[in-house]
């Protein structure tokens, strides 16, 4: 029994595309590579599980609609290759025919192949323009030192040095018989041919054993099974042959989909029966690529307004305001003729995003508002706004408002961060001792900024948060002076929803989310690096925690 080359270890990894297809050719076990046409078929190749990619000259050139004839040109087989090794990781072996010439047009060939990602080539002893090797019978051969001559000048100029060259011999098929096939095999080894391609188009596999037995292993052995394809591949194994082309059998399945399913369609006027057997749009999306394309947005391009989803958090009850708030929270309060919420959800609306979440706690069966997502915090009693803006993570899944429930602003402000850049930016008003405030009377979420607000016109200079500390009238941490106070609105980039995402997750695993709050968040974000853009606002918003700031809402409407 002869047996493959010993080829290099397994465990030489990460190869090259041609260090795979050289891998594959000399490795101990039988290889196999599948025929692709184009981009989709080659996907589809990798998708299954194969080594490599066989660009078959008769499916290429059949997919543009012309003979294997080299009607299409060389550089329009070229684009094609491009498709094909731009969709893959696997290594594509090229059917490059008769090498489209003498050596000049191979290494030529050669060259432009190495310069594409294209692991080997396979040229065959036959003249240009060639004819597919079932057609006809006694199809004349290239003189076998003249072809020697292109497999040496092919050699010469691969730029990739494991670039593969097969040589196929068609003596078999051509009617000349064992020992010419022998003959032009070891000729072409010598030659510097890294594997022999037999080719034989008989229905059993007499000859291609019999060659491979008196082969030998002097170098891999390729084969192409079409027409003996009722052979146990393991008679192949028995032989020493290094790789298996399955060299047509996409285009062939494609061509029966496509006949029966136009011929359903033309005959039935209906797509209704065809459709639960073809494949659906969906599954095309997903094997070219369509979810990297959506990331790669996200992380590249600013989202568009629209873009936007907004998350509200409503789950408190509002104690401050005592009775008025026993059987309703106070978002749904009134505010001269319609609820707290519905007031800031018509603001969002107004700057055009329409994906908002409002997350529900106290009394939840009173916020039912239209277009509305409601997400529940039935823990509502015993937990705070990390922990209700986490029963919402699913919407943190692209760009994204933060707000809390119970504040109104001018839409101005929501305009102008929306127009910031940052992954996070937080709303800072810079006149938070300003008249009205109350600030001595009411917890306060005081920011420290990496700069104070100017005002100037022409300060475009960003600024940073550092940190964000509630402070009360009983008093709260000492933090200096602070930069202004943060109203309760965060915009997210996609990436920054992400962070936020996880940095949710980390506090719940640590068993801190229940308790926290959204100030306590973007302290956390900042602790581990993340970058928080502060906007400067001066008034114009209000929160509203008690009857004076309800009085005050009513009048700001
Ligand atoms: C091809 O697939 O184009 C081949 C193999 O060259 S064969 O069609 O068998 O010649
Ligand atoms: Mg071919």
């Amino acid at each position: 029994m002869a047996t493959k080359l010993d080829g290099a270890a397994d465990n030489e990894a990460p190869r090259s595309k041609s260090g795979k297809l050289k891998h594959a050719l000399h490795k101990a076990e039988l290889a196999f590579i599948m025929e692709a046409h184009n981009g989709l078929s080659a996907k589809v190749v990798e998708e299954a599980g194969f080594e490599g990619i066989w660009a078959s000259g008769l499916a290429m050139s059949a997919a543009l609609g012309v003979r294997d004839n080299n009607e299409a040109s060389w550089t329009q087989v070229l684009e094609q290759l491009e498709f094909m090794a731009d969709a893959t990781q696997i290594p594509i072996l090229v059917d490059g025919d008769t090498g489209y010439g003498n050596f000049n047009n191979v290494r030529r060939l050669v060259k432009k192949l190495c310069q594409r990602g294209i692991a080997g080539v396979c040229i065959e002893d036959k003249l240009f323009p060639k004819t597919n090797s079932f057609i006809g019978e006694g199809q004349p051969l290239a003189d076998m030192e003249e072809f020697s001559g292109r497999i040496k000048a092919g050699k010469d100029n691969q730029e990739d040095g494991d670039f593969q060259l097969v040589a196929r011999v068609e003596a078999l098929i051509s009617g000349w018989g064992m020992d010419e096939a022998l003959r032009r095999a070891e000729a072409y080894h010598a030659a510097g041919a890294d594997g022999i391609l037999i080719h034989s188009k008989k229905a059993d596999a007499d000859e291609i054993l019999t060659f491979s037995r008196e082969w030998a292993g002097r170098a891999p052995l390729v084969i192409v099974p079409t027409m003996y394809y009722a052979t146990p591949t393991d008679a192949f194994r028995d032989v020493g042959v290094s790789l298996v082309i399955w060299a047509n059998h996409n285009l062939r399945a494609a061509l029966s989909a496509m006949r029966d399913t136009s011929r359903r369609i033309m005959e039935e006027q209906s797509l209704a029966s065809v459709e639960g057997e073809v494949a659906s749009v969906k599954e095309i999306f997903h094997i070219v690529g369509q979810g990297e394309l959506a990331a790669a947005e996200a992380r590249y391009l600013k989202p568009k307004v629209g873009e936007y989803k907004a998350i509200l958090l409503a789950a408190s009850r509002g104690s401050a305001l005592g009775p008025l708030t026993e059987r309703t929270p106070k978002c749904m309060l009134d505010i001269r003729g319609q609820p707290l919420l519905q007031r800031l959800v018509t603001i969002f609306n107004d700057a055009g995003l329409r994906d908002i979440s409002v997350v529900r706690g106290y009394r939840k069966e009173m916020i039912d508002l239209a277009n509305v997502r409601a997400i529940d915090n039935d823990a509502f009693a015993e937990t705070g706004e990390t922990a209700s803006l986490e029963c919402a993570a699913d919407q943190l899944d692209g760009a994204c408002v933060l707000s809390y429930g119970d504040i109104l602003f001018r839409p101005y402000i929501l305009e102008n961060l929306l127009a910031c850049s940052g992954d996070i930016t937080a709303v800072i008003d810079a006149r938070w001792r300003g008249a009205g405030h109350r600030a001595a009377e009411r917890k306060v979420d005081l920011a420290s900024c990496s700069r104070a607000f100017t005002g100037e016109y022409l300060d475009q200079e960003p600024v940073w948060l550092n940190a964000v500390h509630a402070t009360s009238a009983e008093g709260g941490e000492e933090i200096g002076e602070p930069s202004g106070e943060f109203i309760g609105l965060i915009k997210l980039s996609a990436a920054g929803a992400e962070a936020v995402r996880q940095e949710l997750a980390a506090m719940k695993s640590e068993g801190v989310l229940d308790a926290a709050d959204l100030p306590a968040l973007l302290n956390r974000l900042i602790a581990r690096g993340e970058r928080i853009e502060a906007l400067y606002v001066t008034g114009h918003w209000l929160d509203v925690d008690d009857a004076f700031d309800l009085a005050k809402a009513r009048n700001l409407v």
